[in-house]
């Protein structure tokens, strides 16, 4: 096995190499190795001092992950931590001095290395962060006691709150870092290095005193972030265990600090939070990777798009493309409607910079990129072209055919259909091989999954190209197979069959909406129809009963409908599961109208309505879509369970600390959820079905995600 670090004397000075790929991760042998060879430095007569640098494109991005799943017990971490600060408190006491070279990113124990080190110099595009918090952890290497040392308590808080790095001149501003190196980081660092040996200097951060003033502002700067994580970290409990550790710190002495952060680390590592931010951190990463779709198929480099429809999602999908600084044609069938859609893209750029998030020469020069347009001139000239017109299966068609003839042979055809059969418009251009489903969420500038339907035909560059161009689009790309609704809607046909029976069984839509977004969602399903709008729910199910389907096995509730008859769309009409102050008010208050509604759906199916308790909610609908989710599985419409996962929370924001639907099924154990089922279909009939999947699972004693030993995952 290749050495993960290395040792040579340059200049008269120890060069310790970290060279773990890809992000010189603290691996177990990496710490080790680290040990050995600064005592290696120290002893070394030709060393007058040490540096510690990364190989390949940065410093050490924190500790290897991997390693907290095998920290069952909060006893297996507390032992693994004594023997971190330990090994740290013995780097610090180098007696030459040890300078950290700073290049790409040191975060989480790579910056805590770094601040065990004497001195940091670093490069000017260098980051730096403590991002623990966003896999539901702390810093547990020392970080909540020695940053604030270096840098005060206030940013160390927002550093170990918010999880974001920090551009390396900020963290020299800030005291974090000793130097900028604008040459070459190596020969920079053994410059600075020889000066603070010539100089004698050695500076042990967890030496650095706190200030009497520093410790009174820094306790009242942890009660001012507690206050305002209430609002901005819901749900979550690392943010205020790193607010925890810190105080402690500045509340007694290095080691006690050290030993409330570990006990603290402790507890966090093995939550089900944590477990649940782990996995989707490693999840991300794997929808990258299709099976059949090696990293070396040829990609095409997009540098010219188009898109057809500039209406709500068209304008959003347009404005991706310019926002990437992709130049992109947006046509539209006539000018009015094009100017329709120039304007709320327009708008939506001056809602932007009146946040002061973009300037105005930026918007000018954003806007100048999309070029509208009511014919097909120049569509000869892109490299893709995303299809937004209305869901119908007829238009869809017909656009698609007109595509097949004004593009180029190897441009790219992408549909944002939410449902529709991708291979008939395959068929309908003429050339299967390069049509997909880019199937955009909304607001599409704003949501970050890009859910690509593949075809029959779909080929795998094209497949290739378009997982690149999500990257370049700053969207999550997954590759889903063509059933209707995909995976996203497919599933949440099931989600919102769940919601409309409850509602008719007695909740109601406030209570049904709470419960949701206590859980964790951002809006609750009626509330996210009103958003979404009710008459696009409608017109999918009208083009479903004209081919003789529906959306989900089991009792259609009429009430949707209902609404959609009587004109209340949602938000955009001022009406729809709630009444809203002014069409396109976000204003809502309850609408008794819906209770009566349900009152006389309810007579109509022979049900007793009667009070629904939150649990009873919240377990029908996570039951049904992990037993959607398990179809899916099944059916081979979704290559892992943990692609559906990042479905769920980047298309629908299902609660990052939950992990997603299927992990989140893990926690509260998949014997539960097939009970669950069979339990449903005694109370409510044969439409509820265990997949086939989930009984297999179980019968193996097995999770989605945990083998025989680990079942038991700590219920949320
Ligand atoms: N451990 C294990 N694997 C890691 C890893 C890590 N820390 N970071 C990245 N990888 C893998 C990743 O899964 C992928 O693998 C490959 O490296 C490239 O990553 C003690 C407790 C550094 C900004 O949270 O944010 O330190 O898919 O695709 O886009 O207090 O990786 O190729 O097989 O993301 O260039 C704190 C996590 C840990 C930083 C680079 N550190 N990493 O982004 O590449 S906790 C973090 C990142 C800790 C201490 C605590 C990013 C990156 P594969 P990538 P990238």
């Amino acid at each position: 096995m290749a050495d993960v670090l290395h040792y040579q004397v340059r200049d008269g000075v120890a060069v310790i190499t970290i060279d773990n790929p890809p992000v010189n991760a603290l691996s177990p042998a990496v710490w080790e190795r680290l040990d050995e060879l600064v005592a290696r430095a120290n002893a070394d007569a030709a060393a007058e001092a040490i540096v510690v640098i990364g190989a390949g494109t940065t410093f050490i991005a924190g500790a290897d992950i991997k390693v907290f799943d095998t920290l069952r017990t909060r006893e297996d971490s507390l032992k693994r931590s004594g023997g971190t600060h330990a090994l740290l408190k013995r780097i610090e006491d180098s007696a030459k001095p040890l300078v950290a070279a700073i290049h790409g990113n040191a975060l989480g124990g790579g910056l805590e290395v770094a601040q065990a080190c004497h001195f940091r110099v670093a490069v000017k595009d260098a980051k730096i962060g403590q991002p623990e918090v966003m896999l539901g952890i702390i810093p547990g290497a020392g970080g909540t006691q020695r940053l604030p040392r270096l840098c005060g308590a206030e940013l160390a808080l927002t550093m170990c709150t918010d999880g974001k790095p920090v551009p390396a001149p900020k963290a020299m501003a800030a005291g974090i870092v000793d130097q900028i190196v604008d040459g070459e980081l190596l020969s920079g660092a053994i410059t600075y290095a020889k000066a603070r040996a010539r100089a004698g200097d050695r500076r042990k951060t967890r030496e650095i005193p706190h200030g009497v003033d520093q410790v009174a502002a820094g306790l009242n700067a942890c009660s001012a972030m507690r206050e305002s994580l209430k609002k901005t970290a819901k749900g979550l409990h690392a943010p205020f265990a790193a607010v925890d550790a810190i105080e402690a710190g500045l509340r007694s002495d290095f080691d006690a600090g050290s030993i409330r952060e570990r006990e603290i680390f402790a507890g966090c590592v093995v939550s089900t939070e944590s477990k649940a931010l782990r996995h989707l951190f490693f999840a991300e990463r794997e929808v990258a990777k299709v099976p059949d779709v090696p990293k070396d198929t040829p990609t095409k480099d997009i540098q010219r798009a188009a898109v057809v429809g500039a209406g709500t999602m068209g304008g959003g999908i347009a404005m991706n493309y310019a926002n990437a600084g992709i130049p992109v044609l947006l046509k539209e069938v006539d000018q009015a409607a094009l100017d329709g859609g120039l304007a709320t893209i327009r708008r939506n750029y001056e809602i932007t910079m009146s946040k002061g998030k973009m300037t105005r020469d930026q918007v000018d020069k954003t806007m100048a990129l999309i070029t509208p347009t009511t014919s097909y001139e120049g569509f000869d000239q892109v490299d893709i072209v995303t299809e937004a017109v209305f869901e119908n299966m007829t238009l869809k068609k017909t656009t698609f055919a007109e595509l097949g003839t004004v593009t180029r042979p190897d441009c790219i055809l992408a549909s944002n259909s939410s449902t529709l059969d991708i291979d008939q418009f395959a068929q309908a251009s003429g050339r299967p091989g390069q049509v997909l489903g880019h199937h955009y969420f909304s607001p599409a500038n704003v949501m970050k999954l890009l859910e690509m339907v593949r075809g029959k035909a779909t080929r795998k560059e094209v497949i290739a190209t378009s997982l690149k161009l999500a990257k370049k689009l700053n969207k999550v790309g997954v590759v889903v197979g063509n059933c209707f609704g995909f995976v996203a809607n497919r599933m949440l046909a099931y989600y919102m069959r769940e919601a409309y029976l409850l509602l008719e069984e007695g909740a109601s839509v406030p209570q049904i909406d709470r419960v949701l977004t206590d859980f964790g969602l951002p809006v609750g399903p009626f509330g996210m129809q009103d958003i979404a709008g009710i008459d696009v729910g409608a017109r999918i199910r009208q083009y479903l009963a004209s081919i003789g389907k529906t959306r989900a096995e089991g009792p259609q509730s009429a009430i949707p409908d209902r609404l959609y008859e009587m004109g209340r769309y949602g938000q955009k009409t001022g009406a729809g599961w709630y009444a809203y102050d002014a069409p396109g008010s976000r204003n809502r208050t309850p609408d008794p109208l819906i209770e009566q509604l349900a009152e006389e759906e309810a007579k109509k199916r022979g049900i007793m309505r009667k009070p629904i308790t939150d649990e009873e909610i919240i377990a029908r609908i996570t039951t049904a879509l992990a037993n959607e989710g398990a179809r899916v599985l099944d059916d081979g419409f979704a290559t892992r369970a943990s692609d559906i996962d990042v479905v769920y929370v980047y298309g629908f924001g299902f609660p990052r600390y939950r992990g997603g639907p299927m992990f989140y099924a893990d926690t509260v154990g998949l014997p539960t959820v097939v009970a669950r089922v069979k339990e449903y279909r005694a109370r409510f009939g044969d439409y509820w079905e265990p997949a086939p999947l989930l009984e297999r699972l179980v019968s193996e004693g097995r999770g989605f995600y945990t083998s025989v030993s680990d079942t038991a995952i700590s219920s949320v």
